[in-house]
């Protein structure tokens, strides 16, 4: 699949016209990636998500990127992991789902996310990266917008991983298509 790729790096200096961030409920910011979102975006950010009410577990919510190279911030907030029986694959899906949505609705041509409640939420990075792939992969199979996706892990083991279950999920489909 061409409209999809792995990265290593920093989603605040992504050229993307919208980037997702791993928020909180309250969307008022946090520590990590929504942390660095906020401190990147700067003031206005936080005043916009003011305005918002919140957002639910699984859902999104579109804001402007302020100072960010990016013009828009899906804010998203994942599952916290609770031991895997409590729904979190079903609300993490629905996160990557809602904001592809979102970005589809607005007509946004390219989205980067970050790999959602992987870090303060303890979800299990490889069955994170299983969830997340098939949602994006699902919705891209679909859907004309957005014309590209990428995953911008903040690390290289946490890109292995997501590399590893592409692999697994999806190399049989790259032979098929040869
Ligand atoms: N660019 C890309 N990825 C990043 C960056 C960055 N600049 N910084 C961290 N990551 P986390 P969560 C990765 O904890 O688990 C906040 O307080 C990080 O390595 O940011 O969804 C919110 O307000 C990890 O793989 O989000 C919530 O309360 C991934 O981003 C809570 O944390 C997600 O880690 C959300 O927890």
């Amino acid at each position: 699949m061409d409209r999809f790729s792995i990265l290593v790096g920093d989603i605040t200096k992504s050229d993307a016209q919208a980037i997702v961030n791993a928020a909180n409920t309250t969307l008022l910011g946090g520590s990590g990636v929504d942390g660095a979102i906020h401190r990147s975006a700067g003031p206005g950010l936080l005043a916009e998500c003011r305005t918002l009410g919140g957002c639910e577990t699984g859902r999104a919510k579109l804001t402007g990127g302020y100072d960010l190279p990016a013009r828009y911030v899906l804010h998203t907030p994942g599952p916290i992991w609770r031991g895997g029986d409590q729904g979190e694959a079903a609300l993490l899906a629905s996160c990557y789902r809602s904001c592809l949505e979102l970005a589809e609705a607005r007509g946004v041509e390219t989205v980067d996310f970050p790999s959602i409640s992987t870090g303060v939420y303890g979800y299990p990075l490889a069955q994170a990266a299983a969830v997340a792939l098939k949602a994006i992969m699902d919705f891209l199979r679909d859907h004309a917008l957005p014309r590209r996706v990428r995953m911008v892990c903040h690390t290289e083991r946490a890109a292995e991983v997501y590399r590893q279950t592409y692999n697994m999920l999806y190399a049989g489909e790259k032979a098929e298509r040869l």
